[in-house]
């Protein structure tokens, strides 16, 4: 990978640059305020990481490398996954040598079998895929060479286990599927692309159709800038000097919460309910009084609202329409159409959600069981595989330019409660 390495070998010596001037010129400006609500709300809206890779507008949603996610939803996870590293488009050479080079790294350790064999029969895919991902951490590069290598070099080695770990995420996901759930194995060539090769893991056979749909939902999902749970626990976790391994296992475990990537096997779990109790023919006053029951019970509705975003997230639309086009009549999808309608009218009417839009894990797990794939668990774990592609890139470019460990002060509510009657 000389060119990659050299693109970063620039890029990295430049921010570096920057960052440096930056700090020496311009160390104290204040860039944003904290105040007592986002103390005591999560930090919301705080500008306080840096994130290169992409980031969130809340009125414009994701954007790569400043690119809105909808002009690269045609583009494959390598192309993606070059992008954010660099900042530019690869182009047909570079996208070559990247798929080669991820071929020749895609076999899994002989010992991750009979591991996952060894789980609890009702073990959740993602802690299967998360325990599969993290005994292979005795092969971090970055861990073997942490001691004889520079602190600015350690990008080096990070790179070694990017590109080892996103080799290895389709033939890992597929192995945990087909494990999980009694599958027989597939035979997934050598040669096969990344994509391909999770797709045929997954389906057990080709498939054009399904494989068209899973590059689109892994790239309109592979990076969320580094604030959200999953990155940010990734983020964290590598700014100790971590290596990749514990870095991407600490934010899959953020993910598999249920306000975060849980939400979408809660969203098709509630459609289930709701066609359980009501019929899939649910209208949509009485889906409304459904989720008003919900809501009274103390409970979220599951995938709807945004802490960041303020428009219907555009992630959600890309797939939405993708799903219309092949699946505008089954009856399915014309229930969950009938969700996203009483479900944002509903937020809209009660008015608290500040966000009452469906987003991303509403239209995630509906795509992925229609095309295929009807067990709810797993779907978080390719939540989790696509977003790793941007954790991984984000973790290579923090040792690039030589992010510090993150150490944010806390303070005792006591201080709050004085410092409000001050
Ligand atoms: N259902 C019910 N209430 C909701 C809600 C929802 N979907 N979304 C927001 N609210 C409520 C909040 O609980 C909060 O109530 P309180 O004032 O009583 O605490 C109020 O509306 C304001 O919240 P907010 O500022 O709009 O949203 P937050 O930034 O606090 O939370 C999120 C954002 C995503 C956690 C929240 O919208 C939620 O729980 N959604 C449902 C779970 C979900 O779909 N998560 C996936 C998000 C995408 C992802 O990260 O994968």
């Amino acid at each position: 990978m000389q060119k990659l390495t050299t693109i970063l070998e620039d890029c990295f010596g430049q921010s570096r640059a920057e960052i440096s001037e930056l700090l020496a010129a311009h160390g104290d400006l204040v860039i944003d305020e904290v105040r007592l609500g986002q103390v005591l709300g999560g930090m919301r809206g705080m500008h306080c990481i840096v994130c290169d890779t992409s980031s969130v507008d809340p009125s414009l949603g994701l954007l790569i490398r400043g690119r809105p996610v909808i002009e690269l939803q045609d583009a494959s996870p390598e192309e993606v996954f070059w992008l954010l590293l660099t900042g530019c488009q690869p182009d047909s050479a570079d996208l070559q040598e990247l798929q080669g080079e991820l071929e020749q790294r895609s076999g899994l350790p002989g010992y991750i079998r009979p591991l996952l064999a060894a789980m609890p029969a009702d073990s959740h895919p993602m802690t299967m895929f998360n325990a599969a991902l993290l005994a292979m951490q005795h092969e971090s590069h970055f861990a073997r060479s942490y001691h004889s290598t520079k602190k600015s070099e350690l990008w080096r080695p990070a790179l070694e286990d990017a590109l080892d770990l996103l080799a290895r995420m389709p033939l890992l996901a597929a192995l945990v599927y087909r494990q999980r759930y009694g599958l027989p194995d597939v035979d997934i060539p050598a040669s096969t692309d990344w994509t391909s090769g999770l797709a045929l893991g997954l389906l057990g056979r080709e498939d054009p159709q399904f494989r068209a749909m899973l590059k689109r939902y892994v790239v309109v999902q592979s990076d969320h800038e580094n604030g959200n749970v999953c990155a940010l626990a990734g983020h964290v976790t590598g700014s100790t000097l971590a290596d990749l391994y514990y870095a991407i296992s600490a934010g899959l475990n953020g993910l598999a919460g249920h306000i975060h990537g849980l939400a979408a096997q809660d969203f098709v779990r509630f459609l289930d309910q709701l066609s359980e109790e009501l019929g899939i023919e649910a209208e949509d006053e009485q889906i409304r009084t459904c989720l008003e029951q919900r809501l009274a019970a103390g409970r979220v509705i599951p995938g709807f609202g945004h802490a960041v975003l303020r428009l219907a997230d555009p992630r959600f639309e890309i797939l939405y329409g993708y799903a219309a086009e092949q699946y505008l009549e089954h009856p399915s999808f014309r229930l969950a159409s009938r969700v996203y309608r009483a479900g944002t009218k509903l937020l809209q009417d009660l008015g608290r959600a500040k966000n009452p839009y469906p987003n991303v894990d509403a239209i995630t797990g509906v795509l992925l069981r229609l095309s295929g794939i009807p067990q709810l668990e797993f779907y978080t774990v390719l939540f989790g595989v696509s977003l790793s592609i941007g954790m991984l890139a984000q973790n290579v470019v923090s040792r690039g330019i030589g992010s510090p460990i993150v150490r944010p002060r806390s303070i005792p509510l006591a201080e709050l409660r004085a410092a409000s009657r001050a």
